[in-house]
């Protein structure tokens, strides 16, 4: 079912619970030919979520700065092509949020442990800002934050759980966002941890 959470950002409740294993024998496939890495921030911090990507461009941060490549740095490797299932799965889902035509070229996948979080942010490293992203939550739940257009803004909470798929765009795009440091769990699909796979064009 479709619940709408602000201008431009549908929640597509477990849009995708019955594929989740399928998803997840991809995500694995793609984190064995490129590792998740818990990459170091411009401000020297070593983030507590660990990343990879799949697509022709990814995601990804070091002391220089934040930027999608074609290649890994890590593995001086391209990422992993994102399969087919995925790409269908999330032009499906913007078109149903009312975004036609969305054609990503990049996926970023982050894993969640205990305790992992990630800090109020904005993307705005995409080329353009009107297309949206689509994001796919897997495993245990987590609790989203939804601020406003200014970091100290107040922010909604938004549980988020296995098989759940968000569309952000329009007014929402530049929202800040956040997750919640995870609280542990064993999850029967996932373990210790939380997946979220975000849809992107980058450029
Ligand atoms: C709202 N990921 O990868 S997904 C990210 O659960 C990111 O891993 C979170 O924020 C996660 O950048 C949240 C939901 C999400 C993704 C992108 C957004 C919400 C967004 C972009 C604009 C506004
Ligand atoms: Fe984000």
């Amino acid at each position: 079912w479709q619940e709408p959470l602000m201008d431009g950002a549908v929640i597509l409740r477990r849009r995708v619970r019955d594929s989740a294993a399928e998803l997840m024998a991809q995500v694995n496939q793609i984190a064995a030919q490129n590792p998740f890495e818990h990459r170091i921030t411009p401000g020297g911090h070593k983030m507590s979520v660990a990343m990879t990507n799949c697509g022709d461009l990814g995601w990804s941060t070091d002391s220089r700065g934040y930027q999608y490549s074609a290649q890994d740095d890590v593995s001086g490797q391209r990422w992993p092509a994102m399969p087919a299932s995925f790409r269908e799965l999330a032009v499906t889902c913007a078109a149903e949020a009312g975004f036609s035509g969305f054609s990503p070229d990049a996926c970023l996948i982050n894993r969640y442990e205990p305790g992992a979080k990630l800090t109020l942010h904005q993307d705005k490293d995409e080329r353009d800002l009107r297309q949206p992203i689509v994001s796919v939550s897997l495993g245990l739940p987590a609790v989203f934050l939804f601020g406003g257009f200014d970091r100290a803004d107040a922010c909604q909470r938004v549980l988020l759980e296995q098989g759940d798929v968000v569309v952000w765009g329009g007014p929402s795009r530049l929202r800040y966002h956040g997750i919640l440091p995870l609280k542990p769990g064993i999850h029967p699909l996932t373990g210790p941890f939380r997946f979220n796979l975000t849809f992107r064009r980058a450029r």
